[in-house]
């Protein structure tokens, strides 16, 4: 067989579980998964190397219209999507009947191979599974429907076969080693972004971004200093809390989680800073890694 390769772009409304599917896939917790819309950001590539293949999975933001630039810019990665996949996985969750026109519309004239993934189908009955997967098949004609649940790994097996059936013959675009084109820190700052969302209710979630100061690898031990930025003084005494308490119960879970994704002791340091409008201000968004 000659090798294969190609992009598979996960697109879909916020929260219908492409993050959890993607690290499903992939065996590696890439992406942070939160039951909040908006945890992701950023386009994220996830690789799964075969001997034989190499599938690019892009785990990207939920379909939104934007409201300020940060959102833009993540509308921005979808639209990206749109345009250089080798295989589309428009994603759904079980019992969801909304979707945007102009995306749709997008894939189908696209002429690129679509598969629909319903997911949670372990909340759903199995009749109902069977009258969704007719509806998926009149929005998107053509295309094959594959009810899953990427939390509980149900029918992934099925879904990465037909997606090697349709991968196009290609070299590996990327180090067969690679599993990300994301950086330790990225993905570091992430963890404490997903402990953010976690924890703290309302506006904090979306009013918070992370950035990683410093990363220092040691023998026995990574040191790493991050910065989380809010938009408001009242937002930064909700973060650390009464007597550091919130900031101190953040860390703890971030720490825990960087430690068993980098295989190594962790020790992490966090300040909180107040920037009023990063999430409109190009220059702190390019800083935070929002390119374009
Ligand atoms: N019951 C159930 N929950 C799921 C499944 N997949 C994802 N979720 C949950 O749905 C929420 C959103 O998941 P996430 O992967 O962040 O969605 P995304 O916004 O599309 O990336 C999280 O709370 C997940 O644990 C599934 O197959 N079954
Ligand atoms: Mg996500």
């Amino acid at each position: 067989m000659n090798h294969k390769a190609g992009f598979v772009n996960i697109i879909g409304n916020p929260n219908v579980g492409k993050s959890t599917l993607m690290n499903a896939l992939v065996g590696e917790r890439l992406s942070i998964i939160t039951p909040k819309a908006q945890t992701t950001r950023h386009r994220i590539l996830g690789i799964l190397n075969d001997e034989d293949y190499q599938v690019v999975f892009s785990d990207l933001p939920g379909i939104l219209s934007p409201g300020y630039r940060l959102q833009e810019k993540m509308l921005g990665y979808i639209e990206t999507a749109l345009t250089d996949a080798d295989i589309f996985l428009y994603m759904v969750e079980a019992g969801e009947k909304a979707y945007k026109e102009n995306v749709v519309t997008k894939i189908n004239n696209s002429g690129i191979p679509v598969f629909v993934v319903i997911n949670k189908i372990d909340l759903s009955e199995q009749t109902l599974i069977q009258e969704q997967i007719k509806r998926w098949q009149q929005v998107f004609p053509g295309a094959e429907v594959i009810p899953v649940s990427a939390l509980h790994r149900f029918n992934l097996d099925k879904l990465l076969s037909l997606i090697l059936n349709k991968l196009p013959e290609n070299p590996p675009y990327y180090d067969k080693e690679d599993i990300t084109d994301k950086s330790l820190r990225f993905i570091v700052s992430e963890i404490i972004r997903e402990k953010v969302l976690l924890y703290y209710k309302q506006e904090i979630p979306y009013s918070v971004e992370v950035a990683i100061d410093s990363f220092k690898e040691g023998p026995d031990l990574i040191k790493i200093s991050a910065w989380i930025f809010v938009m408001r003084e009242t937002q930064k005494m909700i973060v650390i809390g009464q007597g550091g308490k919130a900031l101190k119960k953040v860390g703890t879970e971030a720490r825990k989680d960087m430690e068993a994704f980098l295989g190594k002791k962790v020790f992490l340091e966090m300040n909180v800073k107040v920037s009023k409008d990063w999430r409109d201000s190009d220059r702190l968004l390019k800083r935070f890694g929002y390119e374009n």
